[in-house]
């Protein structure tokens, strides 16, 4: 019951390029320090520029926020400043991101996959955000960055602008096996937000190949599911010392947090070597930005 595109950097190209119209992601070689590249030495700016801080994002070390002022340290010396750095005081670098531009270039996404049989979603690039519309029972955004099973985290800010449907599940990949048989729930590690109506929000982890509640640290409250809900979702699955996955899930609006840790409730995931993405069931939104960071 799901209609599927993969958002996958470079090979394939063109066809869907055409199709979806979306900019490219910014792909950073590991161990590649931004302020290295000597084209960013003389960056005179320009676009694509998520934050519109005049630095492109390309050799923006920090492409989702505006870092300039105390943003700008670097605490743990990883060069992610602290304005953005998903895990102050370990070491992270980023290796994609996904500023959605109206920028059309090639080279970004390259095939879909649909498994259509109740209805379809659209999902497209416009004014910097990746929308969802339709209200297909289940799709997923995939991106193939062959990031391997080293620590992967994913961070991404959603919005709601339209009434949701009583049925709502947005989330986020961090681990994906992409050529799953199971395209209803592929094997993988997502980090998803439910609700049924406006009576409970819950926090989960699809560990594996099956939802699993988690604990969460502060009340349910609806309100993320509500018109003008503006969202970070932040999840980091590691490997080592042992596999583990923590998310968080961050109102924007009002300030609330939840967090889940597959460790505090002695789950062990299997980690995936493919995919990251955004999900969406049953709910128009809008992602502002998909950053991806690995281990240095
Ligand atoms: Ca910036
Ligand atoms: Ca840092
Ligand atoms: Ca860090």
């Amino acid at each position: 019951m799901r209609c599927r595109f993969a958002l996958v950097p470079a090979l394939l190209a063109a066809a869907c390029n055409q199709v979806f119209g979306l900019d490219p992601a910014t792909l950073r070689d590991a161990g590649a320090a931004i302020d290295a590249d000597p084209t960013c030495a003389t960056d005179p700016g320009g676009l694509p520029d998520e934050d519109g801080d005049t630095v492109r994002d390309a050799c923006d070390p920090c492409p989702q926020l505006d870092e300039r002022g105390d943003g700008a340290n670097d605490a743990d010396s990883d060069g992610v400043p602290d304005g953005c750095d998903p895990r102050p005081g370990v070491p992270d670098q980023q290796r994609a991101f996904y500023g959605f531009a109206d920028v059309e270039r090639p080279g970004e996404f390259t095939y879909r996959i649909d498994d259509l049989s109740t209805g379809q979603a659209d999902w497209s690039a416009n004014d910097g955000d990746l929308r969802i519309s339709g209200l297909a029972p289940d799709s997923d955004a995939l991106a193939e960055l062959q990031v391997g099973r080293a620590t992967v985290t994913v961070d991404t800010i959603y919005r709601l602008e339209i009434d949701p449907s009583p049925k709502q599940v947005i989330g986020v990949w961090a681990s994906i096996d992409p050529d799953s048989v199971d395209r209803e729930r592929p094997r993988g590690m997502d980090l998803v937000v439910a609700t049924l109506g406006a009576v409970a929000v819950d926090p989960t982890v699809v560990l594996n190949d099956w939802p699993t509640a988690l604990v969460q640290t502060a009340p349910a409250d609806p309100v993320i599911f509500s018109i003008g809900a503006r969202v970070r979702l932040l999840f980091t699955c590691e490997q080592v010392p042992a596999p583990r996955c923590v998310g968080s899930v961050r109102d924007l609006i009002t300030g609330q947090k939840y967090e889940v840790d597959t460790a505090n409730q002695g789950l062990v995931p299997t980690l995936r070597a493919g995919a990251i993405g955004l999900r969406a069931f049953a709910v128009p939104a809008a992602f502002e930005y998909l950053a991806v960071y690995v281990d240095p």
